[in-house]
């Protein structure tokens, strides 16, 4: 995509992920920029080991190799800003009401996922924290699904594409492009702390968790409250019976609006 990093596109019909892919061309030097997109992914990831799906020719599958200058404590925000470069994107093809779904879902007003990201890390041995990798991919349901029957069961009611919100069939290169250019502007904001504030705001401006009801799952269990806030680092405030509680990482399910 001219006038921006992502100059080295590489196209698969088919590939097992994109995200492992690129994870692998890091490991052998490639240096940032390159971007892997696929027509079909025989084993595309999902976080904490779930599977994401699409047919073949159907959705964006697209993974970026990036080697953001960001400490560890702000590579949360390197996805969001992917998030944030689709929700753009996505709103140049006409969708409205399009939101993030806490951290990086990209969801429809009524709460359906249209996209989801994953961000992958490769440290490296002996790390340069600053230096070091992140592959981060994301899925946008551009054409498929096409009606609430085309889904599987365990995702009926759940998904939702693009095409279903705008009423016509979507162009994944003009898709993929948007996003590119979307993207270009946010990979240069994680560089600053005035960038990484902007990248918050335009967050927490975009956040439909925010207000409300969410159950929280994390690695050491769950909790339940009241979603209030986005902080300044970019991490979930939830209200609870037993305090204020900050969120740095976990699945978030919305409930209900907030009380
Ligand atoms: C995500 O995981 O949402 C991250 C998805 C990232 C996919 C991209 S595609 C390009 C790149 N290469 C890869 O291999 N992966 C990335 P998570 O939050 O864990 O959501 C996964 C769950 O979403 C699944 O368990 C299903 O319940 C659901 N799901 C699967 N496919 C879906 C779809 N097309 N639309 C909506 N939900 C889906």
């Amino acid at each position: 995509m001219p006038g921006t990093r992502f100059t080295d596109i590489r196209r698969f019909a088919t590939i097992d992920s994109t995200n492992r892919y690129l994870l692998g061309e890091a490991r052998a030097g490639t240096p940032e920029g390159a971007v892997a997109v696929a027509d079909y992914q025989s084993a595309g990831r999902g976080r904490l080991g779930r599977h994401w799906e699409a047919p073949p020719g159907t959705n964006l599958l697209v993974s970026v190799l990036l080697r953001p200058q960001v400490t560890v404590a702000d590579r949360h925000l390197v996805p969001t800003a992917v998030a944030l470069a689709a929700v753009e994107a996505i709103r140049g093809f006409g969708a409205t009401g399009v939101g993030i779904k806490w951290p990086n879902d990209l969801v429809a007003p009524d709460g359906r996922k249209l996209a989801g990201v994953l961000a992958e890390s490769d440290l490296g041995a002996g790390s340069d924290a600053l230096a070091a990798a992140v592959v981060v991919g994301i899925g946008i349901n551009a054409n498929w699904p096409t009606d609430a029957d085309d889904l599987p069961p365990e995702l009926t009611g759940l998904a939702v594409s693009l095409r279903q919100l705008i009423g016509r069939p979507v162009d994944l290169d003009a898709l993929l492009d948007a996003f590119l250019l979307a993207l270009e502007p946010r990979v240069e904001d994680l560089t600053t702390a005035t960038g990484r504030r902007a990248l918050v705001e335009e967050l927490t401006s975009t956040c439909d968790t925010l207000g409300t009801r969410v159950r929280v799952e994390l690695p050491d269990g769950t909790l339940e409250g009241d979603a209030v806030g986005i902080t300044p680092e970019g991490h979930l405030a939830v209200r609870t019976p037993n305090g204020d509680r900050t969120v740095v990482a976990g699945d978030v399910i919305h409930l209900r609006p907030g009380s």
